[in-house]
């Protein structure tokens, strides 16, 4: 492990940081560059961000968050602002939705480089963060130098150089602040004095090892590791369609293949959620759709999970009128309160839709909204878990969420049950 330093940023020149995007991603890294020491001015859109990160608070779910950025905007290490401010480096981590047609909407990456480019006065580094398809640093650098003839990529011509570099976040959410500290993690520059100021600048917090590469092998290295990870998420999904079908417990089976010494199967879930592996094998799809056959075939797979889920559900009151049916957890993954992609609230839209006599009951112990796609639907009622299955025929657990653990199992007694990731074994309920 390496021991991380404010100074070797700030050999490289570095002092400030502006961090563009406070989001999953944007807002720990600005708040653990100013726990150590860095000047970082973090850059929202959202002005309720911006008030809350002022206040020192999170808006968000993210364990330990809170600790850090109180602590630094405390100690006036870090601030918040709507405006691009002039920094010696900024971090772009603003979301890349895909558009209709699975390609990369690069939108906000483009608003992102407009917005850093008047500030800029050559000799700074611009790191894109965001998980972009392949040559989209090389992209936002075009966006950049066409608003400023005046600077260049390698100072020629007497123009001021600008250093850009891609630099792939890889922590897991839920684990932020620790994975931000102790993954390794891969630079790369379009040129190689732009890999090298952006290891400098993660030097600064990251304990592992920095590998510098080129702005594409960066990109593309970030999109074949979360394909790497949904290709054995279906494998793994698939089989639970074929266990179903088979009548054998899905979960004995991969425990007992998984005593194979170089076998190591994942498990199945109601579908794969967020905004990482759901989204990013599409960008490796787009760019080349004939032959990312079975990245194409996986991302399938994971998303007609949640339809299997509903039919499982579904079938025991098939013919119930108005049946009241309890769904637990709506978040992408355990113990946090992010929903996008989430394949559980896709499971209650769709419930919801198919069988509007029902009622569905909700119970999301994380977060006290709907998102907006369940908004609007008279049938669905957040309750308390207690509620929720004391009212139900058929009650779904969606997310392994710790505080599940604290349902008495005996109120399960005579309902359909429907546990989607394994967290109630048919031995436990007895
Ligand atoms: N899931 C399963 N079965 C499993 C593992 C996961 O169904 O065995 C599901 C989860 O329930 C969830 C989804 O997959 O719905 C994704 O969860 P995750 O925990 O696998 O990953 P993310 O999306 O939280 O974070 C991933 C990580 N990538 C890899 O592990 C290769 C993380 O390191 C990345 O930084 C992150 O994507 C990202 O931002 O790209």
């Amino acid at each position: 492990m390496n021991t991380p330093t404010s100074e070797l940023a700030i050999a490289a020149g570095i002092e400030t940081v502006a961090v563009i995007g406070l989001g999953y991603i944007g807002l720990p890294t600005a708040a653990i560059l100013a726990g150590n020491g860095m000047k970082v001015i973090g850059v929202d859109v959202s002005p309720a961000t911006v008030d809350a990160v002022n206040r020192g608070e999170v808006p968000f779910v993210e364990p330990d968050l809170g600790i850090h950025v109180s602590g630094a905007v405390a100690q006036g290490f870090l601030t918040a602002q709507k405006e691009t401010p002039r920094a010696d480096a900024f971090i772009v981590a603003v979301p890349t939705p895909f558009l209709a047609d699975k390609s990369a909407d690069l939108s906000y990456i483009e608003d992102s480089a407009r917005a850093i480019a008047p500030q800029l006065l050559g000799g700074e580094l611009v790191i894109l963060e965001s998980t972009s398809p392949p040559q989209t640093t090389a992209h936002m650098a075009r966006v950049i130098l066409e608003a400023r003839p005046d600077l260049s990529l390698d100072g020629s011509d007497g123009r001021p150089a600008v250093l850009f570099a891609h630099c792939p976040e890889r922590v897991l959410p839920g684990r932020v602040m620790i994975e931000l500290v102790t993954n390794d993690r891969i630079v790369g520059g379009l040129n190689a004095g732009a890999a090298a100021a952006a290891t400098a600048l993660y030097r600064v917090f990251c304990q592992g090892e920095i590998l510098e590469t080129d702005a594409t092998t960066a990109e593309l290295s970030k999109l074949v590791e979360n394909s790497y990870r949904d290709v054995n998420i279906a494998f793994a999904n698939e089989l639970s369609v074929v266990s179903k079908n088979l009548g054998v417990d899905v979960w004995e089976l991969i425990k007992l293949a998984n005593h194979h010494p170089r076998v190591n199967i994942l498990q199945p879930g109601p579908g794969v959620g967020g905004h990482c592996i759901a989204v990013d094998p599409w960008f490796i799809v787009a760019a080349d759709p004939e032959n990312a056959r079975l990245i194409r075939t996986a991302r399938e797979v994971n998303d007609s999970k949640p339809q299997h889920v509903v039919a499982q559900i579904l079938e025991p009151v098939k013919e119930v009128a108005s049946p009241t049916i309890a769904t637990l957890g709506l978040a992408f993954k355990p113990n946090i309160d992010d929903m996008r992609e989430s394949p559980a609230v896709d499971i209650v839209h769709k419930l919801a839709t198919q069988r509007p006599d029902a009622t569905i009951l909700v119970v999301t112990p994380h977060s006290s909204v709907l998102p907006r796609m369940l908004e609007g639907f008279s049938n669905i009622k957040q309750v308390p878990a207690t509620e929720a299955i004391a009212a139900a025929e058929v009650v779904a657990l969606l997310v392994d969420h710790d505080k599940f653990r604290e349902i008495d199992m005996a109120t399960l007694a005579g309902k359909h049950v429907v546990d989607t990731r394994g967290f109630w074994r048919a031995d436990a309920l007895g």
